[in-house]
């Protein structure tokens, strides 16, 4: 097998040929729709030439891109390996089974299901497996002992009864939470009740007693783990010992963390696959695969997770299966050990250029891929630093940092990730001049007005020149460690 993406193998991927596999396919996609084609051919150059800080986003290895541009698109597979609902599935059961496989081996876990199209998929997944695990009814007794047959209006009624009756506690959103972690307008804060716990308004670290007061006072059903803009490790056994006291599921989503999980970089009571019942997780963000989502499981949740569909989702996506096994073999490589413990060298090295140079940071630093930047300091809002970044060529997203003053929509922060700059080779010196470059645009702003003279929370204004010198400079970093050396499109 070879050895995992990085730049160099990159560049010898497409000296054989994938170059000429790219022009060809653009030349046949132009021929239906020019402008998807010249859409396809900017956002490669848009992506090649911008720092991309997105804490969320990365760059996957070509092996994993063509793998989705295929037939395996056109194949309807819904139910599992080897038991589906149509015919002629014998080639999605090998590399739903392959991807299955990888991640069981790639994270120990005892189970591993494959077909969430992304992570929302793989939350409704995980949650519909722990209600039916969980919770006592007719209707799911009946439906286990396949007497379906057998099942009332007073089943149904009692199923809908139960089911909305369970209790989900999850982390806030604007402490780090995910919207799928019981946020009120999200589907997940609407099924349960919900509550969430915060963190520690003086450090903005996550405080265990705290969690297990709240999970002791509201004894939940689920006891949801893991974060979108937390800057800090997580002990996930101290989590399950929480979950175990108050009689919860622990469900764990590590989307955002699950190639730190991989690559070994957390390991012991911060590796969440040993201690979580469930875990969810999407390929795209640190794990650096396809964009899609994964379930893995403890052997007793196996059954009731392998009927996410059709309970919550519809057919799989073949082709994004298949590039999941091919990008969870690569992160089975040794070499991607060494890239997540660059994410995580990288990261620190980001927030320690912040912090030399005055910047307020949540928590005051990271032990993970993320950055979570308080630009209040500045005087602007998240809204502001982003455009403004965006601007000078510096890829960000505007982000809530705990008791945001100014919402969910304008923010008071801008989160960095490490994971995309480290995959084209970035090292500790560039990401400390990319705070440099970060702290040279924010403290060249300042807030605007909107156009009848009023404070705007949107509009900026950039000393001029300074967009210019950060892009070059950002130039000369990104020149030397190109994004996908030796794909060169006509
Ligand atoms: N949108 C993802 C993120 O940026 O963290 C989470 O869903």
């Amino acid at each position: 097998m070879s050895d995992a993406f990085t730049p160099e193998m990159d560049s010898q991927n497409y000296s054989q040929g994938a170059s000429a596999a790219y022009d060809a396919a653009l030349s046949v996609i132009a021929a239906v729709e020019p402008r998807v084609a010249e859409a396809t051919r900017k956002e490669l150059a848009d992506q090649r030439s911008s720092l991309k800080l997105i804490a969320s986003e990365n760059y996957a290895s070509p092996a994993t891109l063509l793998t989705m541009g295929t037939w395996f698109s056109d194949k309807y597979a819904e139910g599992t390996v080897g038991h589906r609902f149509y015919a002629a599935c014998q080639n999605v059961d090998t590399v739903e089974a392959l991807a299955a496989e990888h991640a069981r081996e790639l994270f120990g876990a005892p189970y591993a299901y494959a077909q969430p199209h992304s992570g929302i998929d793989a939350n409704l997944v995980a949650f519909w497996s722990i209600l039916a695990n969980r919770v006592e009814t007719p209707f799911l007794a009946k439906m286990k002992a396949k007497n379906v047959n057998e099942l009332t209006e007073g089943d149904w009624e009692q199923l809908r009864h139960e089911f909305g009756n369970q209790r989900l506690l999850g982390m806030a959103l604007d402490a780090g939470g995910h919207l799928t972690h019981g946020f009120r307008p999200n589907i997940s804060g609407k099924m349960f009740h919900q509550q969430q716990y915060g963190t520690d308004p003086e450090t903005g670290l996550l405080d265990y007693d705290v969690v297990a007061a709240k999970a002791r006072e509201f004894k939940p059903l689920v006891l949801v783990a893991g974060y979108s803009a937390y800057p800090r490790r997580v002990n996930f056994a101290k989590m399950r010992e929480i979950a175990d006291e108050v009689g919860a599921v622990l469900m764990v989503d590590m989307a955002h963390f699950a190639g730190l999980v991989a690559g070994k970089v957390f390991t012991g009571d911060e590796d969440p696959v040993p201690f979580a019942h469930v875990t969810t997780t999407t390929t795209h963000k640190s794990l650096r695969g396809p964009r899609g989502g994964l379930v893995l499981a403890q052997e007793e949740f196996a059954s009731d997770v392998d009927r996410g569909c059709p309970m919550v989702l519809g057919g799989p996506l073949s082709h994004v299966m298949a590039a999941k096994a091919v990008a969870l073999a690569e992160a089975r490589q040794p070499a991607f050990r060494a890239y997540a413990q660059n994410i995580a060298d990288n990261a620190k090295s980001l927030a320690e250029g912040f912090n030399r140079r005055g910047a307020r940071l949540v928590t005051g630093g990271t032990d993970n891929h993320i950055v979570l930047l308080d630009v209040s300091s500045y005087g602007l809002t998240g809204r502001q630093a982003e455009s403004a970044l965006l601007d000078a060529g510096v890829v960000t997203n505007r982000n809530s940092i705990p008791q945001d003053p100014n919402g969910a929509w304008y923010t008071s922060g801008i989160r960095f990730g490490t994971p995309a700059l480290t995959t084209r080779g970035f090292g500790a010196s560039e990401f400390d001049k990319v705070a440099e470059l970060v702290v040279k645009v924010l403290s060249n702003t300042k807030p605007g007005t909107t156009k009848a003279g009023a404070s705007s929370k949107a509009s900026y204004v950039m000393e001029p020149g300074i967009a210019d010198r950060v892009r070059a400079e950002s130039a000369e970093m990104l020149d030397k460690h190109p994004l996908y050396p030796g794909l060169e499109l006509a």
